[in-house]
């Protein structure tokens, strides 16, 4: 297939490579000015990619978009224009409700969600490690997205194991529930995950776990307490040695994915007149910190 990946992160390039390993044409668009960039993976020999092509961006079966959730609308809406109706677009991130922003001007292309519990970590430009085995789930966004199911051979020849999820919200919101108990934490505390596990936190998490159940059942989305609790304990453990996305953005000072992360959490409790106030402190306190940076500007 001919495929274009939007935002080469960590996670994007991790796909880039392994996409182009299977023997796919893949391409980047990045806000790189550079016409071809070069990636390795763990130290593996380097790939070179071309790099805003519009030609091969025009040219894509498949349009991946792994930039964060608050880059999703000013990286789609440029593209749009110079895309094929049927062209798929895919959007792999972490949060909720970015795509749904853009609903009425991606209708025309099939649309596919993704999220994975593949790690990956670029320390600089070219250089890509692959930190965590996970799993990658899909799932159709509008319609015409229920026609791409056979994207799980593609993307799990690549790098497996992928899934097609029927109940994508299922899989977004239990995504969701994990980042919303240990992001906002281990960026405000500057601690790795792991570190969650410690006594001190029990409460904090307790709660939090507490009112996204509520949250997420007013949603319609079959969970319990203890399935959450589980979920979480497991991923603070898997990813003990990691650095969440929030914690590193916050010490390098980058605008964080909290609007789509807790933020969401809010807005879907206020719609059903939940009461979330642990999240809303811990929401308070990662845009406060936020907002000190851009006082400094
Ligand atoms: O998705 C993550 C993130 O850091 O954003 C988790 C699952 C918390 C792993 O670090």
């Amino acid at each position: 297939m001919n495929i274009t990946i939007v935002g080469p992160g960590a996670i994007g390039s991790l796909w880039a490579i392994k996409l182009l390993q299977a023997g796919h044409n893949v391409s980047l668009w990045s806000r790189s000015t550079d016409n071809s960039i070069e990636l390795s993976l763990d130290g593996q020999a380097s790939l070179s990619f071309s790099n805003n092509n519009i030609e091969k961006l025009s040219a894509s079966d498949l349009v991946i978009f792994t930039v964060k959730a608050w880059q999703v609308e000013e990286a789609t809406t440029p593209l749009l224009q110079h895309l094929y109706p049927d062209t798929i677009l895919m959007f792999m991130h972490n949060g909720m409700g970015a795509v749904d922003q853009i609903a009425t001007q991606i209708d025309t292309h099939p649309v596919v969600l993704a999220t994975t519990t593949q790690a990956a970590f670029k320390p600089n430009r070219n250089n890509v490690s692959h930190t965590g085995i996970g799993q990658t789930q899909l799932g159709a966004f509008n319609l015409k997205g229920q026609q791409c199911t056979f994207l799980v051979d593609v993307l799990e020849h690549a790098l497996p194991v992928v899934s097609w999820n029927p109940e994508i919200k299922t899989a977004l919101w239990t995504k969701l529930a994990i980042n919303c108990a240990i992001n906002p934490l281990t960026g405000l505390e500057q601690i790795k995950n792991g570190e969650l596990a410690d006594q001190r936190f029990s409460e904090v998490l307790n709660s939090i776990i507490k009112e996204l159940t509520q949250v997420m059942m007013a949603e319609g989305i079959t969970c319990s307490f203890d399935e959450l609790e589980t979920s979480v304990k497991q991923v603070i453990q898997a990813t003990a040695k990691n650095n969440s996305s929030m914690k590193q953005d916050v010490f390098y000072q980058r605008k964080t994915e909290i609007n789509f992360i807790t933020g969401h959490l809010i807005k879907t409790a206020l719609k059903h007149q939940i009461e979330v106030p642990v999240n809303q402190k811990l929401f308070a306190q990662v845009k406060e910190r936020e907002n000190s940076w851009n006082h400094q500007d």
